[in-house]
């Protein structure tokens, strides 16, 4: 069976910089390894609050691999991330940037995966509602934005899991 490659993107100022250790990031990434081989984490990196930096890091994820054949002239190939992950920068304070940054690179807005992770989250704590989850396509890729917090990411994920491989074949 095939194994989805995944990427997790943490945006947060302070990790980015040293001044503290992404939690949220390593437990999106346990998740998604006790699901058995269905997924692969091909990409991890920690960006800060900047709009710009989360835009080009998430579409080179997104983008089919670019390979160079052995004549040396490069051919493209699918095959890059198929799910992408974003954690932090969802909230409502001015520095919160991650949805402005990836909406519009969007090819299909998954509203209804959003709320999805809502729904469920809200069951849990009222305080689901102060993130702008946010799911949707980019090129073969379902991309999630979620609260930065390791409880946070983890309980919006949850709810979504067991329909993920599924969406992702689909977005193929
Ligand atoms: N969603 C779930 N499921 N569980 C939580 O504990 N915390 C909320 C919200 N979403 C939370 C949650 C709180 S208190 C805030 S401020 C925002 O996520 C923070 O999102 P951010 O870290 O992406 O800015
Ligand atoms: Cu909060």
């Amino acid at each position: 069976m095939e194994s989805f490659p995944v990427g997790i993107l943490t945006v947060s100022d302070k990790c980015s910089k040293g001044l503290a250790t992404d939690t949220s990031g390593p437990a999106l990434e346990k998740l998604l390894l006790s699901q058995g081989e269905v997924w692969t984490i091909t990409e991890k990196q920690i960006v800060p609050d900047k709009a710009q930096i989360i835009a080009s890091t998430v579409s080179s994820w997104c983008a089919p691999l670019e390979r160079t054949d052995n004549i040396g002239s490069p051919s493209t190939t699918a095959g890059h991330c198929r799910l992408v992950i974003i954690t932090g920068g969802t909230g409502v304070s001015p520095s919160d940037v991650t949805v402005e940054a990836v909406e519009p690179l969007f090819t299909k807005k998954l509203g209804a995966l959003a709320t999805a992770m809502v729904i469920g989250s809200l069951s849990i704590t009222p305080f689901a509602a102060l993130s702008q989850v946010a799911a949707g396509v980019i090129g073969q890729a379902i991309v999630l934005a979620v609260p930065g917090s390791k409880k946070g990411s983890v309980e919006n994920v949850q709810q979504i899991l067991s329909i993920l491989p599924h969406a992702v074949e689909t977005a193929g």
